[in-house]
């Protein structure tokens, strides 16, 4: 099944209802006062954030979604019920945009998180409400106002802490499974990845848990959307750090490296400057002195490197601490900017 990140939907709020005209019939009371009621409100449409969801799949299928009308008021001012309301659910860290995706709305990070996406109309007025001293038997009320209605479009950017990134086969999904119980498939071939999955990594000493997005392998070029293009590169936008997974038997380690950082930067400038650390994987596949010599070209460079077998394990506690130890810079950076404690809440 086709991961869906994306789509366009229609929202129509409830119209109010309409105001009533009507006067007291009593016994021996020829014509009684006005006692026209109000017309209820619109419903509203709702949108809510749903830890359950983990696509925008549904909306393939349903575009349009409309809030119920309110009913008019009727006599012995008696209002009418206010339309019910009409909750679409979304996955965490979707983000609601106007129709040609100019103007962010809001975004929906938390669960049961809810936005009005189109108001319900204000119910009409009856005509009780427009006797005045001299005018004491009216017949105006109003009729109820239009709901408000829109295109929306949804964008899901998966929410998590870390971001794998690196060449197609380069062992990013191998190495996920590895940190975390996510099982996406593994295989000897490039592209095996079609779709962005989520792991959650427990880090035992701190008592925290960091959330690892694995995303489709990037090749050179993929900036003029060859391979798969740089699309899935949204899902790691908001993460808080990046793992750069590079694949030790590669003839150009550096090369590899080089490209993966150009067309990281091609996408955004911002992916750049997030804190990152180089995973060496497949150490097993090389000679020890091949594994120092990308090491020490890649620590030339300013980085962090970690070099581990995401098949045999090697390694794998010293990339555990790291990533720990990364993480917890940053959260005290961000502690310190006096930004929000959670890393989800330093988006866009
Ligand atoms: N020898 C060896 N093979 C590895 C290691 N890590 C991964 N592999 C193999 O490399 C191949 C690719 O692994 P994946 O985890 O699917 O690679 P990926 O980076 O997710 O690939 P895409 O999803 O295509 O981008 C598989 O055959 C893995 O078994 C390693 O440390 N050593
Ligand atoms: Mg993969």
């Amino acid at each position: 099944m086709k991961f869906i990140d994306e789509a366009t939907i229609y929202v129509e709020a409830g119209r109010g209802g309409s105001g009533c005209v009507s006067f007291r019939r009593e016994k021996f009371v020829p014509r009684g006062g006005p006692d026209g009621g109000d017309g209820g409100k619109g419903g509203d449409v709702i949108i809510a954030g749903n830890k359950d969801l983990a696509s925008l799949h549904d909306f393939r299928y349903k575009r349009t979604y409309k809030a119920e009308n309110g009913k008019a008021g009727s006599g012995r001012n008696k209002t009418g019920r206010d339309g019910r309301d009409i909750i679409i659910n979304v996955p965490l860290g979707t983000v609601v945009s106007d129709r040609d995706a100019s103007v962010v709305l809001f975004q929906v990070l938390k669960d049961g998180q809810s936005h009005v996406a189109a108001g319900g109309g204000r119910g009409g007025r009856g005509n009780a409400r427009f006797v005045t001293p001299t005018h004491k038997a009216p017949l105006e009320f109003d009729p109820g106002e239009e709901g408000e209605k829109r295109y929306l479009y949804l964008d899901l950017k998966l929410l998590a802490d870390i971001g794998l990134v690196g060449h197609p086969n380069a062992g990013k999904s191998t190495l996920i499974t590895r940190l975390t119980q996510a099982r996406p498939k593994v295989g000897d071939y490039p592209f095996t990845t079609l779709r962005p999955s989520l792991g959650v990594l427990d880090d035992e000493e701190e008592e925290k848990q960091f959330v690892i997005a694995d995303i489709p392998g990037i090749i050179e070029g993929a900036s003029q959307g060859k391979g798969l293009g740089l699309a899935f590169l949204k899902h790691i936008e908001r993460t808080g750090a990046l793992l750069i997974v590079l694949d030790l038997s590669s003839d150009d380690v550096k090369g590899d490296y080089a490209t993966l950082m150009n067309e990281l930067g091609t996408y955004r400038d911002s992916m750049l400057a997030k804190p990152r650390l180089v995973v060496l994987n497949k150490a097993d596949l090389v000679p020890a002195d091949k594994a120092l010599r990308s090491k020490a070209d890649l620590e030339h460079s300013g980085e962090k490197v970690v070099t581990v077998s995401a098949r045999t394990g090697v390694g794998l506690d010293d990339l555990r601490v790291a990533i720990s130890g990364s993480i917890q810079s940053l959260k005290q950076g961000l502690a310190a900017d006096g930004a929000a404690e959670n890393i989800h809440d330093k988006v866009l």
